[in-house]
C-alpha cells in the first residue's frame, strides 16, 4: 500500500492535467468520492482536477459539497486531454460512458474501486471489494499519505459511506464504523448530511409511491412485482431503490422485482431477494449482480418481460 501510494503521489505531482470519473449515472459514492479526491488534490498539491460524469446525477445529490464542480462530459472544452486519469467507483469498462475516450487517451490511469471487475482499466489499482464504499479506500490513502483534509472532504467521504450503505443498513464489516467514527471526530455531522440528501423532486416521490401502490403480487405473496412505464420513468430520477425497499418491507415478501421501461422495448430489471440467490435469474436474462441484488436490461416489450420474469420465478 505505502509503495503504491508513493507512486500515486509522484503521478499527481508530475501530471499536467488530471481528470476524475465514477461510473455512468452517478450515485452518492461515485460522485462524492470523485469530488473528495478533487479537493484532496487541490489542498495537497495545489492542482485543479476535473471531475467528469456521464448520464444523470439524481436531484437528491444536488446539495452535496462542490456538486457544481462536476462537469457533464459533453460540456468539456473541445480537445480536452488529461495525462492522469483517476477512476473511482467505476465498476467495469462498460460503465465508463462518455469518459472512456479520455481514459483511453490518458498516459496513466489510476483506479480506486470496490466493485468486482475482471477486466481492470487502471495502471495503478487501489481496489478492495471488502469496502462498503469507495470513499473508504480514498480515506485509507489519505491516512497513508498523511494528506491534509478539510470539512468538504470529511463530509464527502462520509456522504459516500452513508449512501452506499443505505444509511448504514447494509454494513457487514466493523471497519465502516471505524472510518465513520474517525470522520465524526473530524467534524462530519450525520443528521445534517442525511438531511441534505432529502432533496428529491415532488414528482419523483409521487411516482415512486404510485408504482408501489400499483405493485402486483404472485407466488402467494412471496414475489412483489412493480412496473414503471416510460412516462413515469422520466420522473423517477434514479434507480427506484425506495420502491424496492418499501415492497421488501411487506410481511411474507421474499423477492421484489422492478421493471423500468427506459424506452419502448428497452426494459431495465432490478431484482432483490431476502436470502435466496437470484443472480442466476438475472444472468439468464443477460444481466448479473450479487446474490441478493441483481439486474438486467432487455430489449423487449414491458408485457413480454413481465411474463418472462413471472415464468423465471416459477419453481423458486
Ligand atoms: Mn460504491
Amino acid at each position: 500500500m505505502k509503495k503504491k501510494v508513493q507512486v500515486f503521489i509522484e503521478k499527481i505531482k508530475n501530471a499536467k492535467s488530471i481528470a476524475i470519473s465514477g461510473h455512468k449515472n452517478l450515485d452518492g459514492d461515485a460522485l462524492c468520492s470523485a469530488l473528495a479526491l478533487m479537493k484532496i488534490i487541490e489542498l495537497n498539491f495545489g492542482k485543479k482536477a476535473t471531475v467528469i460524469y456521464d448520464g444523470n446525477v439524481p436531484r437528491e445529490l444536488d446539495n452535496v459539497p462542490l456538486r457544481k464542480e462536476a462537469v457533464f462530459y459533453k460540456n468539456l472544452p473541445e480537445n480536452s486531454n488529461y495525462d492522469l486519469y483517476i477512476l473511482v467507483d467505476y465498476g467495469t469498462r462498460k460503465h465508463l460512458g462518455g469518459a472512456e475516450k479520455y481514459v483511453n487517451a490518458a498516459d496513466f490511469v489510476v483506479e480506486i474501486d470496490h466493485h468486482f471487475n475482471d477486466d481492470i482499466v487502471g495502471n495503478l489499482c487501489f481496489d478492495d471489494e471488502e469496502k462498503a464504499a469507495t470513499s473508504q479506500i480514498i480515506y485509507d490513502i489519505v491516512r497513508d499519505a498523511d494528506f491534509n483534509i478539510d470539512q468538504d472532504i470529511v463530509d464527502l467521504l462520509m456522504l459516500a459511506i452513508i449512501t452506499d450503505t443505505g444509511n448504514f443498513k447494509f454494513v457487514r464489516h466493523s471497519d465502516v464504523f471505524k472510518d465513520a467514527a474517525k470522520l465524526l471526530e473530524a467534524g462530519a455531522d450525520i443528521p445534517r448530511l442525511v438531511n441534505l440528501l432529502n432533496n428529491k423532486d415532488k414528482k419523483t416521490v409521487l411516482v415512486e409511491s404510485k408504482v408501489v401502490s400499483e405493485a402486483e403480487f404472485f407466488m402467494k405473496g412471496r414475489l412483489a412485482l412493480a412496473t414503471i412505464s416510460h412516462e413515469d420513468y422520466k420522473k423517477l430520477d434514479g434507480r427506484g431503490e425506495i420502491v424496492l425497499s418499501l415492497l421488501a418491507q411487506i410481511h411474507g415478501v421474499q423477492y421484489v422485482v422492478l421493471l423500468k421501461e427506459h424506452k419502448e422495448n428497452l426494459i431495465g430489471i432490478s431484482i432483490r431477494s431476502r436470502e435466496i440467490p437470484i443472480n442466476k435469474i438475472a444472468e439468464s436474462m443477460g444481466g448479473g449482480g450479487h446474490m441478493c441484488a441483481a439486474g438486467a436490461v432487455i430489449e423487449d416489450s414491458l408485457q413480454n418481460v413481465r411474463d418472462k420474469i413471472i415464468n423465471a420465478f416459477k419453481g423458486m
